[in-house]
């Protein structure tokens, strides 16, 4: 029998979340993300509601020309955004609701990230129960969480993924087989899982801005130029993909970083934020369920961007905090001296992550 996949994805999750909690919102451009402290804040922005989003503002933007923008706006007459930070622990409990209401009515399903998922529906028999299947989920999230979804519905994940883009907000986008090279061609090839920026610049050097474009550039053409990720544009841009949704899809890591206002070496006040991070890493840790981590990984960026990993593998697998702490440092510490930092450079951001999670 052929698959019949839905993808599934909040709208503007964490600003609307923000925006059903506190109805003086109503109407306003939210932001939801780093303290903009006026706009000399140095964190992003994690996402903006869609009246955000008319200004130019978007998730990973720097908070400081989100402001901007919202003071711009503000002079052309129009309303000021309003800054949230970032409420996490409501943000998880919401998505776990969510989950729920769909897991309630379909067996096989893959949360991918905080709200999004892929559900496999094939067991409906038709794009017409699918679609009748996914109201019924989208009419429910309504009334249980007062939150909105977009869905995709098609053959399989890519173009089902791509589907719920297409209507987004309050979305539902069926797009059978013979429709999909259709809907595929005119969109851009960045849109593809994988195309990033560098691979969509290359291949707009060959003429290939659209997906319709893609698929007249060779195979050979393709595989020369990237590798496998060449033979995964060829199947992308005529719609194939037969990845199964597969419900296992725990998090494989949990991970937090802070940028600071000011570019500093104090080691004082590094060691106390490095520890500080590691310690929100550690709540993130169990709230999600797990107990035990085996492979901490420390980020270091510099004033000047450059960024440095190190990660160590614990040879059992621990789950207290201290032992998650002691290891950031470990890996952190030579950041401070002329063993990772020789010439002495600012550090305007750290991270701690953990992996090999259980
Ligand atoms: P998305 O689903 O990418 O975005 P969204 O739900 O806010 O908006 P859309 O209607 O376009 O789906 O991401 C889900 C949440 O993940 C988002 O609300 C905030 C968070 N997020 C970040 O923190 N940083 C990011 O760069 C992105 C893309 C998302
Ligand atoms: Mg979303």
């Amino acid at each position: 029998m052929a698959r019949i996949i839905a993808h599934l994805d909040m709208d503007a999750f964490f600003a609307a979340i923000e925006e059903r909690d506190r109805p003086e919102l109503a109407g306003r451009p939210v932001v939801v993300g780093a303290d903009p402290r006026g706009g000399r804040g140095r964190g992003v922005v994690s996402t903006a509601n869609y009246t955000a989003r008319a200004y130019g503002i978007h998730s990973a933007q720097p908070i400081a020309t989100a402001w901007r923008l919202s003071e711009e706006a503000a002079k052309a007459g129009k309303k000021k955004a309003v800054f949230l930070p970032v409420s996490m622990e409501k943000y998880s409990l919401v998505s776990a609701e969510v989950m729920k209401i769909v897991r309630n009515k379909v067996q096989i399903v893959e949360q991918t990230s905080v709200d999004e998922a892929y559900l496999d529906l094939s067991f409906t028999g038709s794009f017409e129960n699918s679609e009748r299947v996914m109201r019924e989920i989208k009419a429910e999230i309504k009334k249980k969480e007062r939150l909105t979804a977009s869905v995709g519905i098609g053959p399989n994940k890519l173009i089902a993924k791509i589907a719920s883009d297409l209507d987004k907000p309050d979305g539902l986008r069926v797009v059978r087989p013979k429709e999909a090279q259709g809907v595929l061609d005119p969109l851009a090839a960045r849109v593809l899982p994988g195309v990033g920026p560098k691979s969509s610049a290359r291949l707009s050097e060959l003429g290939a801005q659209t997906i319709g474009d893609l698929r007249d550039v060779g195979l050979r053409r393709l595989t020369d130029l990237f590798g496998k990720a060449g033979l995964n544009m060829y199947e992308m841009s005529r719609g194939r993909d037969d990845s199964p949704v597969t419900e296992e899809r725990e998090p494989k890591s949990v991970g937090e970083q802070e940028t600071f206002d000011e570019d500093t070496l104090d080691s004082g006040f590094l060691t106390e934020r490095m520890e500080k991070t590691a310690e929100r890493v550690y709540e993130r840790l169990k709230q999600q369920g797990f107990t035990r981590f085996k492979t901490v990984v420390v980020t270091v960026r510099f004033a000047n961007f450059v960024t440095h990993t190190r990660s160590r593998s614990l040879k059992v697998p621990d789950s207290t905090v201290d032992a998650l702490k002691f290891t950031a440092l470990a890996l952190f510490l030579p950041f401070l001296d002329k063993r990772e930092n020789p010439h002495k450079n600012l550090i305007r951001l750290v991270g701690v992550r953990v992996e090999n999670l259980s």
